[in-house]
């Protein structure tokens, strides 16, 4: 049969949901086993060596793959950058090779993007549209070369992958399958878990989803069972032949062909509809598996379990009582309209912080101000909140452009607040709501205001459901809000917002909101009103109450009411909570702001921090607040990040406010030098292969400013560019820095190759990984536990040696 034939006669979705579809296995260690040198490109190959990559597509067509993927995983303008060759050319000699292994088009050919090989802000340097950029031109050429299918695989960051699939919808109608890499904590490197990926990529529309690389099938194993849990769409697995061991020098897979065809089978059974394989597999595992998956029909149900929105490190599911928390609206906010006017970003932040940590499980973002662009405004404050908490939010705006702009830098599912139930507003809104898989609230109001009566409410909540569905959004995903009115206004009609929330609830069966303070508007007393119309919502079924979370009384009748109705099972919400009451008051009672340089790291607020640190200057040293202040909070960082609490984003935040407020302890520093005259020089460098350089950096700034010339190489530093510089420079005294357990191997040969390149030169060690005996042990001259202890070293060490690195 012709599968490729006029891509549109056989659609590759045609076979999902029914019959079982077989991707290829390894390219990359296939390559390695016929000879790739290191350092050598993949994807270079398909022009300068084709014969061998038609000869790996050939084995694995041989072997029964149904998919070829295109040898094009690294195709991308920063990998291909110097090699000589473009984007295009890469791509459509990778699709021709396909092409020409399957002469007769038995395959379909998948074109296979990869990660682009560089971090995306916040953690890194790329922009959101730049990563777009890049994708956009591996799909357009791929599109053109005539691919069948888009296949984005071994992502680790959700927002990367958000970026590629964008691209692809944009700029082709090809299918979409993505599939991310995750490792045995059941998190991908960046701290994605596998609900989130589901949540957000099935809302992005992509047309398979799953698991690939890292680890092996029997680690994917708990892993996929989370992600057939939550996915309504086809899951698709490559797993590694095992988890790689290096045995003198080779890499070693320890899963059989036979073993993986066996996970294959019981993959498929419990209901993965694609399958292939990856690192470590060739045809020999693909032919065992097309074997032992003959005939078997997919087996999964598609109907979905969990509902929610998420971060990609936090996934909400609304099954239980979620508070929305209402404090960044600048309605009747004076400071906080003045923050968005003045772009004073850490009021906010302080806001988004405070809600979080007083219970709220959502934030609802609102930055309409006459006077501000508020598309401007809410992308920055999304991606400001964003880069320092893993709460979802709620994009509150009415301006269909503002809600675009958001939900595009948005990083995981959002929700939408709010559409209504006037036909031109769906038209606006639902489609964006679709496009990018957020969830929606819809008002219970249309061109003729809000109505009366429960009844008519009920109408219009009925009315969004039905169109958000013809659009193609779960019905799981609408959200009703029945509209409080102000009882000092309208007394009779607050009981019909609650009867319209019953009806909603009863009838349509989706999930219910509703902004609860209004109700008090007026009156005297307001928190006892609001109170207790809160838990009049939440008796009649109210799923997402929008309050302020920083009113007690109101976070008290959430929890309480969450007990009473067995939402909180065994009471054990509450207990935790009121059981540790006096405590936790007693500790935020003892913290003023100076003293929260600690919290301030650990929460990453960079502009606050710099703050604490002038404050702290005026009564402290500036190496006691790096020692009483920055390496603990770093340490408890640390220590959070490897318990899986924190992840890779807010390590990130931390070290990069770690910066910023060194910046002033630094100013401070160089305005009393001990001596300005530099006699005596000498380099430091953090090791290869580690770019923490926060230590080294201290050491530095302390040895300047106390006369010595520095020679900062900065950090993942060969041995050869030390060496290099140590000759060049005459330099005696080499400093390294090290902070993992893996690059103090690299300090080591370091060390060896500097002894040998420059015998009589000495070096000085220091990096939390080390100590004393260690560092002897590694052949080091000098450790020192800190900056202070590197100072006297280095002193002693000029008063009595010889300043040149003679050979
Ligand atoms: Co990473 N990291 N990190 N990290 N990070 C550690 C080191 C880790 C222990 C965290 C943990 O899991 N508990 C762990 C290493 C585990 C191991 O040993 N195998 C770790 C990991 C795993 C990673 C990544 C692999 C995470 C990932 O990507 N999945 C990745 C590594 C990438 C790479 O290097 N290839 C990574 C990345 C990062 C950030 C980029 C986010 C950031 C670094 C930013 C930067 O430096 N520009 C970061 C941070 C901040 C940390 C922790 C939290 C803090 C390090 C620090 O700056 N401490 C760290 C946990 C921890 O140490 N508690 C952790 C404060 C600093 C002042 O102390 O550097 O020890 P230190 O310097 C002291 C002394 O040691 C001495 O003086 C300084 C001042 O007193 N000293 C010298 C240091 N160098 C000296 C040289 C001298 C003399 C004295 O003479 C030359």
């Amino acid at each position: 049969m012709n599968l490729r034939e006029g891509r549109t006669a056989v659609n590759i979705k045609d076979y999902l949901g029914s019959e079982v579809l077989i991707f290829d296995g390894a390219m990359g260690t296939m390559l390695q086993g016929s000879g790739l040198r290191t350092g050598e490109l993949p994807e270079v190959l398909n022009i300068k060596e084709k014969e061998k990559i038609i000869e790996i597509h050939r084995r694995y067509i041989k072997a029964g793959a149904k998919v070829i993927t295109t040898n094009t995983f690294g195709a991308n303008e920063i990998k291909l950058k110097g090699s000589g060759f473009t984007v295009e050319e890469i791509i459509d000699e990778a699709v021709n090779n396909v092409k020409k292994a399957s002469k007769d088009d038995e395959v379909f050919i998948a074109l296979d993007i990869g990660p682009i090989g560089e971090l995306l802000q916040p953690m890194g340097t790329l922009s959101f549209e730049e990563a777009y950029e890049i994708f956009k031109r591996q799909i357009v050429q791929g599109d053109k070369s005539g691919v069948n299918l888009i296949l984005i695989e071994t992502m680790t960051d959700l927002y990367e992958a958000k970026a590629a699939i964008l691209a692809a919808k944009e700029n082709s109608d090809l299918p979409i399958f993505c599939t991310m890499s995750f490792e045995k904590n059941g998190r991908t490197f960046t701290g994605c878990n596998p609900t989130s990926m589901v949540m957000v990529l099935q809302g992005l529309g992509v047309d398979a989803l799953g698991i690939n690389c890292s680890l092996g099938p029997k680690e994917i194993e708990p892993i996929l069972d989370e992600v057939l849990r939550a996915s309504r769409i086809p899951v698709m697995i490559q797993a590694n032949a095992g988890i790689p061991v290096v045995r003198e020098g080779t890499t070693i897979f320890d899963v059989s062909p036979e073993e993986f065809s066996m996970y294959g089978y019981k993959f498929v059974e419990k209901g993965v509809g694609i399958i292939g394989g990856c690192c470590g597999t060739s045809d020999q595992y693909i032919k065992c598996l097309v074997e032992k998956l003959n005939n078997i029909k997919v087996k999964k149900s598609l109907i979905p379990t969990i509902n929610g929105i998420c971060t990609p490190t936090k996934t909400v599911e609304i099954d239980s009582v979620r508070v929305i928390g209402e404090r960044i609206n600048p309605t009747g906010k004076k400071l906080l309209k003045e923050a968005l006017r003045s772009g004073n970003i850490d009021y906010i932040l302080k806001e988004a912080i405070s809600q979080v940590e007083a219970g709220a499980d959502i934030l609802d973002v609102n930055v309409g101000l006459p006077g501000i662009d508020e598309g401007e405004a809410i992308v920055k404050i999304i991606k400001e909140i964003q880069s320092i908490l893993d709460v979802p939010l709620q994009i509150d705006s009415n301006d269909s452009v503002v809600i675009e702009k958001a939900l595009r830098v948005y990083n995981g599912k959002a929700i939408v607040n709010s559409v209504n139930g006037e036909a031109k507003n769906m038209e606006k809104i639902l489609p964006l709501v679709k496009k990018y898989g957020a969830a929606i609230v819809g008002l219970t109001l249309d061109e003729n205001g809000i109505p009366e009566t429960g009844e008519k409410r009920y109408e219009i909540a009925k009315r969004i459901v039905k169109k958000a569905e013809e659009y193609g959004i779960n019905k799981e995903d609408v959200y009703i809000d029945c509209l409080t009115l102000t009882a000092a206004a309208q007394q009779k009609d607050v009981m019909e917002t609650l009867r319209a929330l019953s009806m909603v609830k009863e009838k349509l069966k989706v999930k219910t909101v509703l902004g609860v303070s209004n109700v008090s508007f007026g009156f005297p007393n307001r928190g006892l009103l609001n109170k207790t119309f809160l838990a009049m919502s939440l008796g009649a079924g109210l799923d997402l109450p929008i309050i302020n979370p920083l009113d007690e009384d109101m976070m008290d009748t959430v929890r309480a009411f969450k007990v009473l109705s067995n939402n909180d099972e065994g009471a054990k919400e509450f207990l935790e909570y009121y059981g540790n009451k006096t405590e936790s008051n007693k500790v935020t009672k003892t913290h003023n702001v100076e003293d929260n340089l600690f919290d301030i790291i650990i929460k990453g607020m960079k502009e606050e921090a710099k703050r604490a640190v002038v404050k702290l200057l005026q009564h402290k040293e500036p190496l006691e607040i790096v020692n009483e202040y920055i390496i603990p909070a770093l340490d408890s960082v640390g220590d959070k990040y490897e318990k899986g609490i924190i992840f890779l984003p807010q390590l990130v935040q931390s070290a990069e406010t770690v910066k910023s407020s060194f910046e002033i302890i630094k100013e401070r520093l160089n305005e009393n030098p001990e001596t300005q005259s530099y006699t005596n020089k000498m380099i430091l460098a953090t090791v290869k292969g580690d770019i923490h350089d926060i230590g080294k950096n201290i050491v530095k700034v302390l040895l300047e400013n106390y006369g010595f010339e520095i020679i900062d190489l900065g950090k993942d530093v060969s041995s050869e560019r030390i060496i290099e510089a140590a000759i060049e420079k005459d330099v005696k005294l080499i400093g390294l820095s090290a902070l993992m357990t893996t690059t103090v191997k690299n300090m080591e040969a370091t060390i060896k190759d500097l002894k040998k390149a420059c015998p009589s030169s000495k070096v000085i060690v220091g990096g939390a990984v080390l100590n004393k005996d260690y560092a002897a042990s590694i052949g080091a001259d000098y450790y020192a536990k800190d900056a202070k202890e590197a100072v006297e070293i280095t002193r002693a060490f000029f008063k009595n040696s010889p300043k040149t690195c003679t050979k």
